[in-house]
Formats: structure tokens, sequence, C-alpha cells
């Protein structure tokens, strides 16, 4: 009986070593819900001085050292390679890629003329994923601003950049909204402002002491708020655009992308659970509650006070209902702690004015690895749904980071893969109004924060190798099967995964 048991308890363990989630199938999901996965185009691309392209600030702050030393100048070399990694996609079996285009090689000066090279490059990608029937989900703006516009009037701090983006999104819309339908404006519009312009981690690495402590300029006060007025501007004034001049003819979407946590009270007590929805407030509400209801979020507007900036009554009206769907980026869980004490600082960054303290969720196992929740995807979509009206979502971005030269046996993202998939069946039961789901990232490539050290795709590029070989992990192996609509798919795994260990152990990491 004992040893009964036992093989039990190891039958469960093993079948939970592959998420447990081999049960559903691609077949329970809408089949008009869409599966793919993503990369950005100064991640991805390299050819960073090829062919008429300039500096984005990207470039810019990963050449001041930010990012453990490394760059995008090469990073997968997906524009000359595109043609394979495409062909990797169909392999896959993917049914939607999200990528981004570089402002700065489809218009090296920011405004004006199309760089004939840079519109030939996002023609041929385009062209090769409409061939294998693959759906492209663009985005405008990763983190990739022109530099000659930072440079020029301070980017998304002037009210210019309205004019410039929405020029720019006219030639995206006119060049290829013909076989483009899902266009995104911005990606993570709340961490670039909170990241740029606050703590100073991100391009363009402006931010005031106390609050980041490495740039050597900006006002960490103020120029959030000012950043973020003038992307919901911009935003609107693209969607406007294509609406007025695009949409009858062309009948696409468009939407805005922002990042999420779900939070969590830290304590069981009522500060924190106010601090919680000042948390949401100040993430999501920041962009969402213009985009619904025309208006930044009370609590928003109490605690930055002036530094908040007003819309007027046009602004407002021509911002809400500015979109057809939100793009959400998910990896985890936050616990929050009230701190209302930081207002009663006089001088206050956004951090200090949401008056919370962040807490991640860790896992305890791992110092790369998310822990793998996906009851917090469900409460953000749960979240939308209540708040919001339940709009379109699409998760732009989920996934699992690794050490990236370990191992192609990435059983963790597979787990993870695994278990999110499977937890937006209960959502989607419980009517969310999710459309569909993009892992973060197709390949392995240049990471913001510690350039080639993490990993979160499901192919390895091998960067000691000149030709930057390609090499499928056991997570594209069970995303294929998923998406073949296999059920049960963790018996096959252990036997891929007992060739790719050969495979590997021969081949990559000796
Ligand atoms: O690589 C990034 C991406 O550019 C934006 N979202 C988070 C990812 C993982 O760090």
């Amino acid at each position: 009986m004992e040893f009964l048991h036992l093989v039990i308890f190891f039958i469960v363990l093993s079948i939970k070593r592959v998420g447990c989630g081999n049960q559903f199938s691609r077949d329970d999901f809408p089949p008009d819900f869409v599966f793919g996965s993503g990369s950005s185009a100064y991640q991805i691309e390299g050819a960073a001085a090829a062919d008429g392209r300039t500096p984005s600030i990207w470039d810019t702050f990963a050449h001041s050292g930010t990012s453990h030393g490394a760059n995008g100048d090469v990073a997968c070399d997906h524009y000359h390679k595109y043609k394979e990694d495409v062909q990797l996609m169909v392999d896959t079996g993917l049914e939607a890629y999200r990528f981004s285009i570089s402002w700065s090689r489809l218009i090296p000066n920011g405004r004006g003329p199309v760089n004939p090279k840079g519109l030939q490059y996002y023609n041929n990608l385009i062209n090769e994923l409409i061939s294998h029937g693959i759906q492209p989900h663009v985005t405008l703006h990763h983190h990739d601003l022109p530099q000659v516009l930072e440079d020029e009037y301070g980017g998304w701090l002037n009210r210019k950049i309205v004019k410039d983006f929405t020029a720019y999104a006219d030639v995206c819309f006119k060049r290829f909204g013909d076989r483009v339908s899902y266009w995104t404006t911005l990606n993570e519009a709340n961490v670039f402002v909170l990241g740029g312009y606050d703590l100073g981690f991100l391009p363009p690495q402006r931010c005031s002491l106390p609050f980041g402590i490495n740039c050597s300029r900006g006002n960490s006060s103020s120029e959030p708020y000012i950043a973020a007025h003038h992307i919901l501007l911009a935003h609107a004034s693209a969607a406007r655009l294509y609406k007025k001049k695009y949409k009858e003819k062309q009948h696409g979407y468009i939407g805005l992308n922002l990042f999420a946590y779900w939070f969590v009270p830290f304590r069981n007590t009522t500060e924190d659970a106010i601090a919680t929805e000042r948390a949401n407030e100040f993430y999501l509400g920041w962009f969402v509650n213009p985009l619904v209801s025309g208006e930044y979020p009370i609590s928003m507007k109490k605690n930055a006070g002036s530094r908040m900036p007003d819309f007027t009554n046009l602004e407002s009206m021509r911002v809400k209902g500015s979109f057809d769907f939100l793009g959400v980026n998910y990896y985890n869980i936050m616990y929050v702690k009230d701190n209302s004490d930081s207002l009663k600082d006089e001088h206050r960054d956004v951090n200090a004015d949401m008056a919370v303290q962040l807490i991640p969720m860790l896992d305890n196992s791992s110092t790369f690895e998310f822990p793998v929740a996906p009851w917090g995807l469900q409460g953000v979509l749960e979240y939308f749904k209540q708040l919001y009206g339940n709009p379109p979502i699409y998760i732009h971005e989920n996934g699992q980071r690794m050490q990236r030269n370990s191992t192609l046996e990435d059983w963790p993202r597979v787990k993870s893969l695994s278990e999110y998939i499977e937890g937006l069946l209960p959502s989607l039961r419980n009517g969310s109004n999710v459309r569909g789901y993009f892992t973060w990232s197709f390949l392995d490539l240049f990471e913001m924060l510690d350039g080639y050290e993490s990993g979160y795709g499901l192919y390895y590029v091998d960067l000691d190798d000149p030709d930057l070989s390609r090499y499928p992990k056991l997570s594209a192996k069970w995303y294929t099967q998923f998406l073949k609509g296999q059920r049960n798919i963790s018996d096959r795994i252990i036997q891929l995964e007992k060739n790719l260990s050969a495979f590997a152990t021969a081949q990559i990491f000796q």
C-alpha cells in the first residue's frame, strides 16, 4: 500500500514537472483566439548601422554600458536572417508573430524621407510572414525613439513628438496596413516612463536624485508625468488617424500596450488593501483611465497635484475610446505594502506619489526564474473585466526568464508556458475578453537589463557561432505540440527531452 502511494506520488510529481497542463489543448480555445510569440526591433534585428538606420535612444543607452556592457549592434541578426527565422516560426506552428518596427530604420531623421532599404526590409518580413499564414502584430515604439528626436527637442518630453509620431504611424499604416491588421502604438508605456524618466534604468535614462542615481539629467518629479501625457496624446492622435483614414479600407485594430503586475496586499490590513488599489491606479489606471474615461485616476491627480498635466476638453474626448484593444505584458506578482508616509515629503517622484512599497514574489529556488502563478494573470484579466468594461486584451508578453547559456532542456519554461496557457481557460469561461497569447520571446535576444545573460526564448541563439545558429529548446517543442492540438504532451516531451539532451550535450554547451 505504502509503495502504491509512493508510485502515485511520483506520477503526480512527474506530471507536475511539465505543469500538469496536459489535459487541455488548442482546441479548447476559441478558433479565433490567436497564439504567437514576439520580439522587438532593437532586441533581435542587429544591423544597427546598416542600410541607413540611425541610432535610437536604446542604442545610446546600451552603448553607455548599462546592459552589462552588451548592446544590440548584432543581436540575433534577424535583419539578415529573417527568412530562416520565419521558417522556424512555421516549424513551431506559430499563428502570429509580434514584432516592432525600428522608427530610425524606416525614417532615419525621425521625420521626413522614408529609407527605401528600411521599407524594403519590413515589406519583406511582412510578406514572408503572410505567405506562410502567420499574422503580423506590429508595435511602433518599443523603447526605441530615434535619438535624433531626443537630441533635437527632448523626445517624449516635448509636445512636438505628437506630430512626429503620428506622421511615422501614417507611413506605417500606408505602407504596411494592407497586410497588417494589428497595430500597437507603444510597448509598455507605463514601464517606459517609470524606467526612462523616474528611476532612469531604461532609455532615455533620465532621472534626478535621490530617486534615480545613474542619470546625468532629468527630473523624476515631473518628467514621467509629462512623457506619459505626450504618449497618451500621440497614441490617441495615431489611433484617430487610423480610424479616419485607414480603418474602413484596411479593417484593422489599434491599441496600446502596458506592463501589468498582479498586485496583492502584503498584509491583511485596510491600509495595504487601499495601497494595492492605488498601485493599480498608478500602474494601469494612469493610462487606462484616460483611454476609457478621458481622465487620470483621482488618486494620481491628488498625490501628484500640479505636476500632473491636464487634458483640455478636446484632448480628453480624443483620448477617450482611442483603442480597439489593450496589450498586456505579464510576468509576476507584486506584494504591496502601504507607505503613506512618503506623501509627507514635499519632494516626490511617481513612486513616492504612489505611496507604496513593492515586494516581488520570488521563486525561492532560483535567482533568475519567475515563480509560475497563473492566478496572477487571471487576476489582471478579471481586473480589466470588472473595472474597465472588459476590453479586448492580447497578452503580448508572458514568459520565463532563465540563465541564457544553460540548457536546451528548459523545463521551467515548459512549466510556465503550460500553466499560463491552461490558466487562460478559466478566465475565458468567466467571460474575460482575452483574444490572444504571445510568448516572450521567440529567440533568446538582447535583454534590456542584462544584455545576453538571461534568455526568454523558445530558441537558443549561439552567439559564439559566427552564423548565430538557432536551436529549439524543449519549450519550442512543447508549444508546437500544443499548437498542433495535442493533449497529453508530457509523454512526448519526456522523449523529446532525451533526444534533445543528447544533442545539446554533444553540440552546444561543451
Ligand atoms: O525584453 C523585455 C521586453 O523588451 C519588454 N518586456 C519585458 C521583456 C523581458 O525583460
